[in-house]
Order: C-alpha cells, then structure tokens, then sequence
C-alpha cells in the first residue's frame, strides 16, 4: 500500500525522526533483522559458503570449547593433528588418533573438515628431516597417498601442499629438503593426492600471499597458472590471513582474492586472525569477510582457534571470541557482514566434493558364482539425505575382474574402486541404485564399503 501523508502515522514520523537521528545504528540495525542467522556458520551459509576453525584433540574435553564448536562452526581443521610429524611419526607407522578424533567429532555434528597439511617442509617427522633425493620424493609421496587414501571420502579440501614459497622479494619456492628432490614436488604431491581421493578439493596454502604486490603473492600465482595451463589436478588456494600491525588486512585484499579465483580455483581464508582489540579489531574482520562474500569462488572462512587463549599467538588476542568464550565485536562485525551477504550464490563447483554427512550411503554385493568365475552384483543404497555421487571399494582376493557395467573402475584386482557414472550418481535418500562386474575367482569376500561424493 502506497501511504499518503494522511496515513502516516504518529508511530511512523517518530520511527523517521528516530532513524535520522540514529544514523548508522540503524543501519546496523538493517543488516540483522529478525530472521538473521545467529550463527556464524548458519549466516555463512545463506550464501553457499561456510565458517570454519581449528581446533585441537587437547581441548575437547573442555565443555565451553566444544559448547562453541558446535553451536558456531561448519568446518573444522585440525590445528597440528593431520600433520606429517602427527601422522607418520615413524616411517610407514602411520598414527591417526587424534586427528580421528577431530574428524569424528565434526563429522558427527554434521560438520565438513579441511585436511592440514600433506606436505609440507615444517612438522616433518625426524625421521623425514634427515631424508633428501629420490627416498625422499618417495616417503613424500607415500605420505601422501597414505594419509589422503585413509581418509578418502571424508575430507572437503586438503591443504596438499604448504608453505612452499620464499618470503622476500625472490618470487621464488623456499629452499627445503622437498624443494631439493625437484622443483616438480608441488605438481606430484598433487598428483598423488588426486589420485588417493578425487571427491577432495585439493589446495594450494601459504600465509603472506595476501597482498597482491608482494613478489611471494606473484610466485605462488604464477605457479597456479602454470598448473592451470598444464592439467596439474588443484582445484583452490588457501589464504592463511595472519593479520597484524606489522602485516595488517591489504588494501587490495579483495582484489587478490579475486585474481586468483580468476585462475580457475576456488579460494579459501584458511587460518585467519587478527590481532588487536575493541572496534579496529572487529573493522579489520569485516573487511576480510566482507572481501571472501564480495568474491564468488570464495568458498568460505576458517579462523584459526575459538578463544583468544586458544590461539598459537594468545597475547595477541586475535580471535572471536574472549578467553572466557565471550563473544567479541570482532564476532559481531563477521556475523553482521555473513547476514548481509554477497552476490551470487556461493562458489561454482567444478569438481565432486566429498559429502559432508558421515554414514552418507552403505554398498552390499550378491553374488552369482560358479566353478572359476562370478558376477556380482553391487547395490548402493543412499543414507538419510540425497547422493550426488558416490564411490565404492572392492577387494578381490583372488582373480580380477574381466568386464563391468554401471560404474567407472579404476583397477581390475585386489583393492577395485568404484564411483557412479553420469546417470547413477544422484540417488534419493533411502533409495538404491546396483552397478555389476563379472571376475575370475569366488568372488568371496568383495566387502563393499561405500563413501558419499
Ligand atoms: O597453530 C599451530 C601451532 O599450534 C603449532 O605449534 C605450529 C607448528 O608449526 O603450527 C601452527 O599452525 C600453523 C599452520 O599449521 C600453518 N600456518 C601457520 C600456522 C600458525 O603458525
């Protein structure tokens, strides 16, 4: 209804006078209506994105640490637990218990996780320190393969590599023992992980790479295009944004973002925090989320740590919320810029992203054998939401597998993986779709498990 001045009630000329007199309040006041999320990963969401944190296996038995968790966040990284030095701590001898425990926490809450880090030239285990040449190339890209292969299926994203650029004006990689085996490193350990878990975004991290002048930025942006241009499987780059007074928000923060999501990669504010305090603080954390919303292959935020007494640099007070689990301005200024959102509708997906929802789907085989020979018959069922895709692992104890149908194989025995083709992928909560294969052998002990893509 269009008012005349008539109808304009008392209530509303105070409600004008009040909104000029009020001036930006009010305007604050506009970007959290009623119906605004309350939550950081709630609010994130409503544009396609997410609202990550690190967190570490030491701290989840504190109830106000774990309380936030929850209640705040949509992604998870573990802060040092899927680490080479936490993962492999002796050669070949691969330990997962506390990097299990984080995942199987986010993911029973309903929470996606970043995988940190499969390669990187810091936290090596000793024994990896003192390796150098082609022994090392290997254990790297055993490394990686291991680790990316146990968790294939549960991960969003993996920081592939880290940390591999110069600071300084070079432009160039930093030297390391992984440098020394070959400038190739990079590309391989990407191959490798590809290969381990293809539903995984695979990513490129470093910090100081978030001013689109300094030379390191210019390095690691060329290494992208190139790998771009030569079919190097990465799919996006991490920006750390270790924000301080030394190294504070860029101007062309947005910008660079932007740049490389030019390139054809999604980008991702990966550890962010800021250090300061009171309005600058929170400022500071509107511009960087404002910059990710701004961008539309910025997938999403990730602060690294709850509380500021949680943080790798605590005197800084760099985070959300207070050492008590308050929540800070800077917590308000991120939820208010989440809520007032961006263009477009989140990140464009170009690769098949692992499901979230843990238990997504389950696989059972019946079987049809004879003398030396079998099909099987593999039914894929959907869990309590939709399937997009879907991947299913085979072990043949003897024999191989001669022809199949309904799905794409890579390999024909012992450990056979599966996933969907184009038109079987999607599949309805509840509901089943069957691929088959015939082999030689019993067939006995197929096991199919199936993960969500
Ligand atoms: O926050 C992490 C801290 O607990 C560890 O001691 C440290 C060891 O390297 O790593 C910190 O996390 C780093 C991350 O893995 C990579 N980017 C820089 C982060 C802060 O130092």
């Amino acid at each position: 209804m269009k008012l005349t001045s008539r109808s304009v009630s008392p209530v509303a000329i105070v409600s004008t006078v009040a909104a000029a007199a009020l001036g930006a309040s009010l305007m604050l006041a506009a970007n959290t209506p009623a119906n605004a999320a309350t939550t950081l990963g709630a609010a994130a969401a409503q544009s396609g994105r997410y609202f990550g944190t690190a967190i570490a296996a030491g701290r989840m038995n504190d109830s106000t640490y774990i309380g936030i968790l929850n209640r705040e966040f949509d992604m998870v990284t573990a802060e040092n637990e899927m680490k080479m030095d936490a993962t492999e701590p002796q050669q070949g001898r691969f330990s997962y218990g506390n990097a299990d425990r984080i995942l199987n926490h986010a993911r029973n809450q309903g929470k996606r996780v970043r995988g940190h880090a499969l390669a990187w030239h810091s936290q090596q285990p000793g024994w990896m320190q003192s390796m150098s040449g082609s022994s090392l190339r290997n254990a790297m890209l055993n490394h990686v393969t291991q680790v990316a292969t146990y968790y294939r299926g549960k991960i969003y994203a993996w920081d592939v590599v880290n940390e591999a650029f110069a600071d300084g004006s070079s432009g160039a990689r930093r030297d390391s023992n992984l440098q020394r085996t070959g400038n190739d490193w990079i590309e391989a350990a990407f191959r490798a992980a590809r290969a381990a878990d293809p539903g995984a975004k695979l990513c490129y991290n470093d910090y100081n790479t978030d001013d689109w002048s300094h030379a390191k930025t210019q390095g690691v942006y060329r290494m992208v295009q190139d790998f771009k241009a030569r079919g190097v499987p990465i799919d996006c780059v991490g920006f750390q944004s270790h924000f301080n007074a030394q190294s504070p928000v860029p101007s062309n923060y947005q910008t660079n973002l932007q740049n490389f999501a030019n390139l054809g990669v999604d980008v991702q504010i990966t550890e962010l925090d800021i250090e300061g305090s009171g309005s600058s603080q929170a400022s500071n954390y509107d511009r960087v989320t404002r910059a990710c919303l701004a961008v539309t292959r910025c997938a999403g935020i990730t602060v690294w740590g709850i509380r500021d007494t949680d943080s790798w640099r605590a005197y800084g007070t760099p985070l959300l919320f207070d050492g008590s689990g308050n929540k800070k301005a800077a917590y308000n200024s991120v939820l208010n810029a989440l809520n007032a959102g961006g263009p477009g509708p989140g990140p464009t997906t170009t690769t098949t992203t692992n499901d979230p929802i843990p238990g997504g789907c389950t696989a059972s085989v019946s079987l049809n054998s004879w003398d030396n020979g079998f099909v099987a018959t593999v039914k894929v069922t959907a869990g309590s939401s939709a399937l997009r895709g879907w991947q299913i692992t085979t072990t043949l104890s003897s024999g191989t597998v001669t022809s199949s149908w309904n799905a794409n194989r890579s390999g024909n025995s012992g450990t056979v993986n599966w996933t969907n083709v184009d038109f079987n992928g999607a599949v309805g909560a509840g509901q089943s779709t069957e691929f088959g294969f015939q082999g030689t052998g019993s067939g006995a002990g197929l096991n199919p498990s199936c993960t969500a893509s």
